[in-house]
């Protein structure tokens, strides 16, 4: 299939405004790949549940959970689109059902390696294509693009999807996680341009702490 080919037939009505189609998979994040050590890793589901417990799985549990198989598109925020990524991994939806939030949770916080972090309404994270993905196109994650675990919310930016996923915190009210913090949008939806938190809407941000 020629470049061209697979800009005009695959890509088009496929790229969001402002975005560029880049071919292969590039990676892209702040600060180094962190290294595996299975003996001590965890993935921890904290804040407010419903019993106040936090629940940890370690990496040989994770194949208790279920899976399911996601076909995605991958939109960075500073510009490039790479296309037809299949993700298979836990739904993130099974999070909820598995350890239940307090009835008053609207956001929860992904948490990776290194403190980077992504703030998600609840309904972004529950989504039936949002998942944890441990594998992309069959094969397991490299470690630059997030072995052994990494969030994808296939209708939001690439920075709302942790790569090296470690925790699920839930929250009772919104806050800024890494990249909202510095400048990028709450929301970050790729169609509606959400790029930066200057374009944000009455409503799209954490509410303004009173006092
Ligand atoms: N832990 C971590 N995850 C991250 C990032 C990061 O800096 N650290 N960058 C995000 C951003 S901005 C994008 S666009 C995607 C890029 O994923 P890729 O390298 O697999 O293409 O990872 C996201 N996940
Ligand atoms: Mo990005």
């Amino acid at each position: 299939m020629t470049a061209e080919q697979f800009s005009g037939s695959e890509a088009s009505g496929r790229i969001p405004p402002g975005q560029r189609l880049v071919r292969g998979w590039p990676v892209s994040h702040y600060g180094p790949v962190p290294r595996f050590r299975p003996d001590r890793w965890n993935l921890r589901v904290f804040g407010a549940t419903a019993t106040g417990d936090h629940h940890d799985w370690n990496f040989d549990q994770l194949v208790d959970l279920p899976r399911t198989t996601v076909v995605a598109d991958l939109h960075c925020a500073s510009g490039p689109s790479s296309i037809g990524h299949e993700w298979y991994g836990i739904p993130a939806a099974a999070v909820l059902d598995l350890v239940p939030p307090a009835p008053d949770v609207t956001h929860i916080m992904a948490w990776a390696e290194y403190g980077y972090s992504a703030n998600l309404r609840l309904g972004d994270f529950t989504s039936a294509r949002t998942l944890m993905a441990t594998h992309r196109n069959g094969e397991p994650l490299t470690a630059e693009h997030g072995f052994p675990l990494r969030l994808v919310v296939p209708h939001l930016f690439g920075y709302k999807g942790p790569k090296w996923l470690r925790g699920i915190e839930y929250m009772t009210a919104d806050r800024r996680g890494f990249w909202e913090e510095r400048g990028f949008h709450n929301i970050g939806d790729p169609w509606r341009e959400q790029r930066y938190s200057y374009e944000e809407q009455e409503g799209d941000g954490p509410q303004p702490h009173g006092g």
